[in-house]
């Protein structure tokens, strides 16, 4: 059992930037705006339309999930990403918008008492969406604090019906190199593929993200649809997501097939645990010049380290 103490550096939640009531107000204000001059309202979505979606957003804020840092600034967020389809730096945002996200599709198939197909936007209707502030650690040692909007990947488990030896769940991103350069290089193990086990993929924390900040997701940050299990490294949490299926054996992920001794399977935060080529004990905070001491399970073993009895023999850790 993990004993709460607040350290020096630790912010109370009130301090957080309370982004969507921030952004209540720009919509308001935009929204008033367009009304006076009879014009259309902004539109999020930029070149491709308006997002069909826009009405859910911002989504009622679950207070049980609270931080110990500010959140992080909104612009950096967008403009700091790991998205190899599109580029191996961090300056990808501008590339992503080649992502073409409607119509957007995912299949759900394996075992399942019936494999289907859905919209994205049938989807999102089907579930209820919640905003959640985590904190996300990547496993390059940065880290950032995010108000994600989404919904428990366990609401999409129970809609696909999965069969009694489904053990796993694989989750994979679109293939399509003319939209997303990178999938041309035939080195990497395409389409990127994450997988959790059962018991992970129902527990409370494991979201399915459709929004941040209180709006749909961009498409930098993996539009429309990724997965978000904030104790474990940024890798895991695939973008974009096309297809799910539910399987007897543990999925080969995208970084398992790039470099099986350094990206593992279940990619816990543990900062006793290093990466082989540097220490994983503190996290550099984007937006901040702090280096903060890197917490077991990225500050959520109260709530996982459950998931984790006896499998103490499994390479838990990255
Ligand atoms: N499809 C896809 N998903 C991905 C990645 C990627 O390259 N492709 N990068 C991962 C890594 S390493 C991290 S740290 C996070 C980054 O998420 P963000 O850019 O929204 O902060 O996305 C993860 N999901
Ligand atoms: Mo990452």
């Amino acid at each position: 059992m993990l004993i709460k103490r607040r350290a020096g550096w630790e912010m109370p939640e009130s301090q957080a930037t309370p982004e969507s009531v921030f952004l209540n107000r720009r919509q308001w204000l935009a929204g008033s705006a367009g009304a006076i001059a009879g014009a259309a309202l902004p539109q999020a979505a930029g070149a491709q339309g308006a997002d069909p979606t826009l009405d859910l957003y911002p989504a009622k804020r679950n207070a049980a999930y609270t931080l110990d840092r500010p959140v992080t600034d909104e612009e950096l967020a967008a403009n700091y990403n790991n998205f190899y389809e599109f580029g191996t730096s961090k300056e990808v945002a501008a590339a992503s918008k080649r992502l073409v996200t409607r119509p957007w599709t995912i299949t759900i198939d394996g075992l399942v008492e019936k494999p289907f197909e859905i919209g994205f936007d049938d989807l999102i209707r089907k579930v209820t969406l919640e905003e959640r502030l985590y904190r996300f650690r990547c496993v390059e040692a940065w880290s950032m604090a995010v108000p994600w909007t989404g919904f428990p990947l366990k609401e999409l488990v129970a809609l696909a019906k999965p069969l009694s030896g489904a053990k796993y769940v694989q989750m994979q991103t679109f293939m399509n190199p003319k939209m997303a350069p990178g999938q041309s290089q035939r080195w990497y193990p395409w389409p990127y593929t994450e997988g959790l086990t059962m018991a992970e993929a129902t527990h409370d924390m494991t979201l399915m993200v459709t929004g941040i900040y209180g709006k749909p997701i961009p498409t930098q940050h993996g539009a429309p649809l990724r997965l978000i299990t904030p104790w474990k490294y940024g890798f895991k949490s695939v973008k974009s997501i096309s297809k799910i299926s539910f399987v007897a054996e543990r999925p080969k992920t995208f970084w398992e097939g790039l470099q099986a001794s350094e990206y593992g399977f279940w990619a816990n935060v543990n900062p006793e645990v290093s990466h082989p080529r540097w220490s994983q004990a503190s996290e550099q905070v984007l937006g901040t010049r702090d280096r903060k001491p890197t917490l077991l399970f990225n500050g959520y073993a109260e709530q996982v380290a459950d998931l984790y009895k006896g499998l103490e023999k499994e390479r838990l850790w990255a």
